[in-house]
């Protein structure tokens, strides 16, 4: 496979006019006929035209209205040339393909009988020949035929002018899209539909339709997404003074679908998981993921649209941006400082399960990476999450204000173009008048850094130092790092337990938190007029995306955990807790020696479990222990299984000491009465289900009763599902529960993903009883939700089974990261990731991992996705 570099970008040797898409739907063979209007591009040495294709058969080729005969074009394994072109040109181009047969999921496909179009990244060449790149922007007009009784609704982006019918049963829908767009962003859909419709007014008066279309019989969960997409309207209108501009918004539902979600421009294209709600089906958890990813989607109109990419590389520019948008609005609509502190706390816990340990791997990659050999690898946590930190940064350095002159100047300058994400960094800079030169590097290096802190009390002086260091690992192909331009937000906590008020460096602060610019390789701080010794609360709400180190002591933590007034800070100072035991019992384990938990950490956790004057939801997240994830992270040879057993020691010992409580905090947060998935109720069922989880450890009869009482009486499937996860986890016979749970929802797919994932994540859940679920009538490997429920999740969530001593685990992923690549590459090298940190396990698993992906590597032929993911993980 061939990698591809930032560097070696060139201008497009033409660009594109108009576009005009004709399309004879049929599934085993559609006609597409493409007529496109082009000239050649000042900015470009060439005049070759060179047009991108695949898995796609030519038909006809006309230039300027004459056929080209082969000889006046060059057809390539997936290009098609032609040399020395006029200035202005007109092409016709017919081609073949056969969405029937279509497993990618990329381009044009056929799900549930129905087609349906994935573009993003390089898609589109899939469907016709074209400069399938993004900085080649077009106007689009559109025209659908086929049989009306097999695909009544006849969707593409844009507006519909006209709709007839046609011979034979068929019948043609018209669509065209007012704004330029990259292919990346064309869509169509030719499916038997239903939708729920209304008419939204916008804050300027003007009346837009929005649709979302899902198959019949699923009108009773579309309320929703409905309403999502209505307040991520009304907030892009308030928050960033965007409006949507269109006349008409369209957002469709599909069961087979790769990612998340799609933001073609006015046709939304989702995976029915980010959809399909009623309280019956769906958890509160998948009721936060819809208003994120219709938020996610809607706000890509802007940032992505109407401002897209010059090249995937820039991919960040687009991803960062709108994941950033996406967290604020979901964390607006709770509203409350401790509602937003509780999302920013789930970011923090995905940064450290998924991001810390890529950036850490073979696949590390910086937020703007330089070169990449299939970009569908590289729409990462690290391009999004970490991408998002990155500009969360600028708004922490300039304020929410400054943050917004930002966007609007990016806007005035951008709106129309495809550019890169130094455009986005100056129009921050110009805006604010402040030099960002440094906070390039954010972009550039890849790596978490880490940031050490040491701080000094002088009482005769009553001033307080702190000095920050920073350091970044080597990464692939990156060593010594240039120091960070990093926003490290600071408080002082007084022994009362109250904030400091502030100094810094001679300067009053006026507020009791600090943001420090620490720019340099070491660098030091001074507060002045410091009365006690304080105990520092560092790196507040997270403020940058950094590992700190800090020499804290179990009474500074157990102080930051009890008084914090950064709620983020305060259950970071319950996770360092928890970490420090965390890693000692692993050890001890290891070693053999006897496990004991210290009464200190139980009476913390008790004093928070029971603190009502702290939301249902922050106190579910301080009870929350570190994943075995996050605890390998912190190790530098991993044994899973000692990790497994010591984490589920300190769940027992908690589960054991605090068994009143937890009883009491269970029957105090039952939310009777209706099922509203407002944040208030979902924090107290997240509490009262975590309370369940702890009891059910080591149950007695009592605890198994009262799982199996809230299982059958359960009135949403946020209840029934927690009840049935703990009754699987807690090694009672749970299965007829299990069955009943199918039996009851085997006509909901989503739900059906929920009942192999419970089960695949489960400890007791071993390689034979996943193997006997892949047998399992309802189970495929073709539909992508249904292959990550089982397998990614026997992978990536169940560590001590997926390792198992003998390698099993190993050789099933192996097999199926094959079986996967001949179905559908993309979803292939997902899976194929779960091996990244091999290299640092004990050497008896590492050996058996190595042979794994050495299997998989000498299998041929792998997709470059595949190849790239295990090529890096073995170099
Ligand atoms: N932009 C799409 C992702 C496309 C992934 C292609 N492999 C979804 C999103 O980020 O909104
Ligand atoms: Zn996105």
């Amino acid at each position: 496979p061939q990698t591809i570099f930032r560097k070696d970008y060139t201008p497009p040797s033409y660009l594109v006019h108009t576009v005009e898409l004709g399309f004879d739907l049929d599934p085993a063979r559609t006609i597409v006929a493409n007529r496109v209007t082009m000239s050649r591009n000042p900015d470009s040495a060439s005049a070759d035209i060179v047009l991108h294709g695949e898995e796609i058969e030519l038909v006809a080729l006309r230039m300027n209205g004459k056929a080209l005969r082969p000889g006046q074009y060059l057809l390539g394994a997936s290009t098609l040339t032609i040399p020395k072109a006029p200035a202005e040109v007109t092409l016709e181009i017919e081609t073949l393909c056969s969405p029937e047969t279509n497993t990618t999921l990329s381009g044009l496909y056929v799900s549930n009988g129905s087609f349906y179009t994935q573009c993003e990244a390089e898609g589109f060449r899939r469907i016709t020949y074209f400069p399938d790149r993004p900085d080649v922007m077009a106007k689009y007009t559109v025209m659908l035929r086929a049989d009306k009784r097999r695909f009544p609704v006849l969707l593409s982006n844009g507006n519909l002018v006209e709709r007839g019918e046609l011979d034979d049963g068929r019948h043609y829908a018209k669509w065209e899209d007012p704004f330029k767009k990259p292919s990346y962003l064309f869509a169509l859909v030719a499916a038997r539909l239903v939708c729920q419709e209304e008419t939204y007014t916008l804050k300027s008066g003007r009346e837009v339709l929005l649709q979302v279309w899902v198959e019949e019989g699923n009108l009773d969960k579309t309320d929703y997404a409905m309403q999502s997409l209505k307040n991520s309207i009304r907030w892009d209108e308030e928050r960033f003074g965007l409006e949507l501009d269109l006349d008409r918004f369209m957002i469709v539902a599909v069961g087979d679908f790769n990612m998340g979600a799609m933001e073609n421009k006015g046709l939304n294209i989702f995976n029915t998981k980010f959809v399909l709600a009623n309280p019956r089906v769906a958890t509160d958890i998948d009721y936060a993921g819809i208003e994120a990813v219709v938020g996610h989607e809607y706000f890509h109109n802007w940032t992505g649209n109407r401002v897209t990419c010059r090249d995937w590389f820039q991919l960040s520019l687009k991803e960062g941006l709108t994941v950033f948008r996406d967290q604020e609005f979901s964390a607006d609509m709770i509203g409350t400082a401790s509602g937003r502190a509780v999302t920013r706390i789930d970011q923090v816990r995905t940064l450290r399960q998924a991001q810390f340990p890529e950036d850490a791997g073979p696949m590390a990659h910086p937020v703007r990476p330089d070169s990449f050999v299939e970009i569908n690898n590289f729409y990462t946590v690290t391009v999004y999450e970490k991408g998002a930190e990155v500009v969360r940064m600028y708004q922490t350095l300039l304020g929410r204000e400054g943050f917004r002159k930002g966007m609007d100047l990016y806007f005035a300058r951008h709106d129309g173009q495809a550019v890169q994400c130094d455009d986005f960094r100056n129009a921050m800079a110009d805006a604010n008048g402040i030099d960002l030169s440094q906070f390039e590097r954010w972009y550039s290096q890849a790596g978490t850094p880490v940031v050490s802190a040491v701080t000094r009390y002088d009482a005769a002086d009553e001033t307080y130092e702190i000095t920050l260091s920073q350091r970044c690992p080597d990464t692939p192909g990156q060593s010594d790092k240039l120091p960070f331009h990093i926003p490290v937000a600071i408080g002082l906590l007084g022994a009362d337990g109250n904030d400091l008020p502030l100094a810094v460096n001679g300067k009053v602060v006026g507020a009791t938190t600090a943001v420090l610019d620490f720019t340099e390789a070491e660098q030091t701080f001074r507060f002045t007029n410091v009365h006690e010794k304080p105990v520092p609360s560092i790196l507040r709400d997270f403020s940058a995306p950094v590992v700190l180190e800090y020499g804290y002591t179990d009474e500074e933590l157990l102080h930051l955990f009890r008084h914090d007034s950064d709620p983020v800070n305060r259950w970071e100072a319950g996770q360092r807790l928890a970490m420090a035991r965390l890693l000692k019992l692993t050890a001890a384990v290891a070693d053999g020696a006897t496990l004991a938990l210290d009464d200190t950490f139980i009476a913390a956790q008790r004093a928070v479990l029971v603190d009502a004057s702290l939301d249902a939801a922050f106190r579910e997240q301080a009870l929350i222990l570190p994943s075995e994830t996050i605890i390998a992270e912190h190790m530098d040879v991993v044994d899973p299984q000692a990790i497994h057993t010591a984490r589920q020691f300190m769940r027992r010992t908690m589960a054991a000491e605090l068994g009143p409580e937890l009883l009491e905090q269970y029957e105090a947060n039952l939310t009777p009465g209706p099922y509203s998935p407002d944040a208030q109720s979902a924090g107290k069922r997240g509490l009262k289900n975590l309370c369940l989880a702890y009891l059910m450890v080591a149950p007695g009869p009592a605890e198994i009763k009262l799982a199996r009482n809230q299982f059958e009486k359960a009135g949403n499937m946020t209840d029934r599902a927690a009840a049935l996860v703990a009754l699987i986890h807690s090694g009672a016979d749970a299965s007829g529960h299990l069955q009943s749970f199918y039996d009851d929802f085997s006509g909901e797919a989503l739900v059906v993903d929920k009942w192999f994932a419970m089960q695949a994540a489960a400890p007791g859940t071993d390689l034979a009883a996943v193997r006997a679920l892949m047998l399992h009538p309802a189970f495929t490997l073709k539909n992508p939700n249904r292959a990550r429920s089982l397998l990614f999740n026997f992978c990536n969530a169940n560590p001590s089974r997926f390792h198992a001593a003998d390698g099993s685990g190993y050789a099933f992923w192996a097999e199926h990261v094959i079986a996967l690549d001949a179905i559908n590459p993309q979803v292939a090298a997902r899976l194929a990731r779960s091996m990244d940190r091999w290299r640092r396990y004990v050497p008896e698993l590492r050996s058996r991992m190595g042979a794994a992906l050495e299997r998989v590597a000498a299998a041929g032929p792998l997709s470059n996705d595949v190849a790239e993911v295990i090529g890096k993980a073995l170099a």
